[in-house]
């Protein structure tokens, strides 16, 4: 039997005892995935119970039927499954309200946007969905699907052209700016947004753009909770334990924070009374995440993807690779940051190694590593050019770095081969087509690529020859190896000093 609005009320699973249908939506959320669903709809979720409002949620996939299918034949209800070791939560989420698939339906996902009951959009929709392009940070204006929206502003198929379409309709029928508030994993997420935005909307209609910057605003985020992909098994385990098919069901981790930029165009729901904090400056706290949390997770994957480990948790359990991790944390990224004064960033990091080390979500290093050309810009380069600035050591960064370049040849050190899923992955599948060409001569190769490294990085030879110097102990002694060796001898440099 599948989980449904009537069947939900039969099983023994926990669910809030709000009406769902009393509330309105009042949130559209673009790229609905698993981390929406175990994120912003569980803080929704908990304000819906406990103070009502009209915030239900219109989920938006952008591009595939698959969520769909997945929630809509149990009346979007669907479970999150927190896990800690061996310990299990599951809560039955249905803030959600319904989901509308945008390539079938566009007219229905501007409606939704452009309703007078929506005042607030989320977005989840990974880095490449903003069409910045990773070096410059400028918007890339004649990417395909730009150039689709620009002609086809009615049916577009990008956030950037949903959010040009409904602001159009929002203006013309004279309601009120929205809050739009991005999700994704970049540092001044915001920010970005809103400039990729304005400069879409500015192409369409240079007074809409104006409307846009005076009526909307773009507060900056920080969102954490480690939500791996759900798998087959997780569904057949949980259908088991419930006596009820979830197809919707998303598996997380205890944690969760959401810091918000006090900066709203109008109602928001009430979610700084259920966890969420709402502050001045989100910047700290963005890079904190971003340089300590994903940055080691890039870490983790990479290096792990190379040496034939297949999750996280794997990875961290091997001593000189968690020494490796507190390490990178430590002595190149946490200096980096400017906390304010009463918070324990010591902790924070040994924190994130508890989380890491969590066996019971199988996050696979292989998820993680994905978008690479994305997610490097934010998570390692910021860390790379603070330390270059003041001096200071790069040999950790460099060797993630490094990592992620071996990866790219796409087998591991077993002779394993895997695919590479990245926005660039065509350049890169043109660098190593000669599967004899070394990572280090691929690596002069991609140094050339101007829309991958960043100018100031791209020219420093100090950073080159780091990564080449790392890439040569790999390709001689295997990743683990190398990084054994490493803080066997950098204990005695450290000693030597
Ligand atoms: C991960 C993130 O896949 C990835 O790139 O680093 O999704 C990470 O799990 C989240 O940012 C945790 O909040």
């Amino acid at each position: 039997m599948r989980l449904s609005q009537n069947t939900a009320l039969q099983s023994a699973i926990k669910h809030a005892r709000y009406q769902r249908e009393q509330h309105r939506v009042g949130i559209v959320h673009l790229g609905i995935g698993a981390f929406h669903r175990a994120h912003q709809a569980w803080y929704t979720e908990q304000v819906l119970a406990q103070f009502g409002g009209h915030w239900r949620i219109t989920g938006v996939s952008l591009r595939s039927e698959r969520v769909h299918a997945q929630l809509a034949p149990q009346d979007c209800l669907y479970t999150l499954e927190i896990r800690d070791g061996a310990k299990r939560e599951r809560q039955l989420i249905g803030a959600i309200a319904n989901i509308l698939v945008a390539p079938k339906e566009p007219e229905n996902v501007i409606a939704a946007l452009a309703a007078a009951d929506t005042s607030v959009v989320t977005l989840t929709i990974t880095e490449k969905g903003y069409y910045l392009a990773p070096s410059t940070g400028e918007l890339a204006k004649d990417h395909i699907d730009l150039q689709h929206d620009r002609e086809h502003i009615k049916q577009p198929r990008t956030a950037l052209g949903f959010l040009t379409a409904a602001m159009a309709e929002r203006r013309q029928q004279q309601r009120p700016g929205l809050t739009v508030i991005s999700c994704d994993n970049m540092s001044t997420n915001g920010k970005k947004l809103r400039q990729a935005l304005l400069e879409f909307s500015r192409i369409i209609d240079p007074t809409l753009a104006d409307w846009i910057a005076k009526h909307c605003r773009f507060p900056n985020t920080m969102v954490d909770r480690i939500v791996p992909a759900t798998t087959p098994d997780d569904l057949r385990h949980l259908e088991h334990e419930l006596g009820l098919e979830d197809q919707g069901a998303v598996f997380s981790e205890p944690f969760s924070q959401w810091i918000i930029e006090d900066n709203f165009a109008g109602p928001v729901p009430q979610w700084n009374k259920v966890g969420v904090q709402y502050v001045a400056d989100v910047t700290p706290f963005e890079n904190m995440k971003l340089r300590l949390l994903n940055a080691s997770h890039s870490a983790i994957a990479y290096i792990g993807a190379v040496a034939g480990y297949n999750t996280v948790d794997q990875v961290i359990a091997k001593p000189s690779l968690h020494r490796f991790i507190e390490k990178l944390m430590q002595e190149e990224a946490a200096p980096t940051l400017r906390m304010p004064a009463t918070f324990d960033l010591n902790a924070y990091q040994q924190n994130l190694l508890q989380r890491f080390a969590n066996s019971a979500l199988q996050h696979q290093c292989q998820q993680i590593a994905i978008d690479g050309s994305q997610k490097i810009p934010n998570r390692l380069f910021p860390i790379l050019r603070w330390q270059l600035q003041y001096h200071g050591s790069i040999s950790l960064t460099t060797a993630a770095l490094a990592a992620w370049v071996r990866y790219l040849q796409g087998v591991d050190e077993f002779g394993n081969r895997y695919s590479i899923e990245d926005p660039m992955a065509a350049q890169f599948a043109a660098i190593f087509k000669d599967q004899r060409k070394s990572a280090r001569t691929a690596l002069v190769e991609l140094r050339q690529i101007e829309t991958l490294f960043p100018a100031d990085i791209a020219s420093n030879d100090k950073v080159f020859s780091a990564i080449d110097g790392w890439l040569k102990v790999y390709e001689q002694q295997g990743i683990n190896h190398a990084i054994q060796d490493f803080l066997l001898t950098s204990k005695q440099v450290k000693t030597d000093l």
